[in-house]
């Protein structure tokens, strides 16, 4: 197997990590103090007052996912999600947010990443896009200078609400399109295909912007939605799958995504809240072994107990004792199939 430090040391590209899932309990805490806002982990649960309390709040609500079924742990995931997303109010929040992130990484060597974000999560609260941007922009261009990690933004939309919400925030980021390489489907999954964002993904398309979409894990019809996404029905011609880890159980799926040559982003460290070692490994070596284009991500860093794209290679080798040559290979994944300059990707690897 590999070792730890050439881990540690080969240049990583991140192309799925939730920038709001990247909030700390450190900057959660700093940030709600800083605004005179009110802090819970749960909407509707108790008020955190004592900065000592955070912590065992925190896995108080997020419990031995082992002893709650798919639907529940997902359910909770999504709620502390979303709550979280109240910390941020001001371009400053989002600036830290984003910095916070930045800084992290390029300790882990990340040189290139594309973050989303969840406009839709903010503006119900009354924030505007501009508030977002103008922080993320900053973030962008001072990660660049002082760290050398370069960016580009996927704007996700939230599937559980409506096509016209999302067409709605499509056209108002579009002053922002400098800044954003491609369009994203995120959030709760069941009923929610790829189809029914049809329009805007088209609009996006044509507009020249990448597309990707959640394939989320054992949800009920996720193969489906990796079909929708991989053939030209859905989505149409959309260059990754987020998640899409049970396309492994189906060779058919595998080989569409190989002809259609789509990238496909994983985050084990997600998938161990709902899935075994067993379970993982056997299927990410499967979808490995016949060549898809995978590489590895953390997701939702800050509400997976500070798992970051480091540890998420980590856990992969481990998974499945992958060699020195099998995480070069990784990493080259995640440069071809990430949506940077051709210039940048010669430059990382
Ligand atoms: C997410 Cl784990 C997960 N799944 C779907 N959407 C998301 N947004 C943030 N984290
Ligand atoms: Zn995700």
């Amino acid at each position: 197997a590999s070792n730890d430090k050439f881990i540690q040391d080969i240049p990583k590209v991140e192309l799925h990590v939730h920038i709001e899932g990247t909030l700390t309990l450190d900057l959660r805490w700093k940030l709600t103090q800083r605004n005179g806002a009110t802090l819970r982990l749960v909407p509707n649960g108790p008020e955190i007052t004592a900065r000592d309390d955070l912590y065992a709040a925190m896995d108080s609500i997020m419990p031995d996912a082992s002893r709650m079924n798919n639907e529940e742990e997902r359910d909770m995931f999504f709620e502390s999600y979303l709550e979280g997303f109240n910390a941020l109010q001001v371009k400053e929040d989002f600036y830290d947010l984003a910095m916070n992130y930045f800084e992290t990484v390029a300790a882990m060597n990340v040189r290139y990443c594309e973050p989303f974000f969840d406009p839709q999560g903010h503006t119900s609260r009354g924030v505007q896009l501009e508030t977002m941007m103008e922080g993320f922009r900053q973030a962008q261009r001072e990660a660049k200078e002082k760290f050398n990690v370069r960016s580009q933004w996927i704007m996700c939309f939230l599937r559980d609400l409506s096509p016209a919400s999302a067409m709605e925030h499509y056209k108002a980021a579009l002053p922002y399109r400098d800044m954003i390489v491609g369009i994203g489907l995120d959030s709760c999954e069941p009923g929610r295909p790829p189809s029914l964002f049809e329009d805007v993904f088209a609009l996006a398309r044509r507009d020249g912007f990448k597309l990707t979409a959640h394939c989320d894990v054992d949800q009920e019809d996720t193969d489906d939605h990796i079909l929708q996404v991989a053939s030209t029905m859905g989505v149409g011609g959309s260059d990754r799958i987020d998640h899409g880890l049970n396309s492994a159980e189906d060779p058919a799926l595998i080989d569409l995504l190989l002809k259609r040559d789509i990238g496909m982003t994983l985050c084990p460290w997600s998938y161990m809240r709902h899935t075994t070692y067993a379970d993982l490994g056997p299927r990410i070596r499967t979808l490995f072994d016949a060549g898809v284009k995978v590489c590895m991500n953390s997701d939702d860093p800050a509400f997976m107990e500070d798992t970051w794209i480091l540890h998420n290679v980590l856990l992969a080798r481990h998974l499945c004792n992958f060699n020195d040559e099998d995480i070069v290979v990784l990493a080259k994944n995640a440069v071809q199939v990430s949506w940077a300059d051709q210039s940048v990707k010669d430059a990382i690897l």
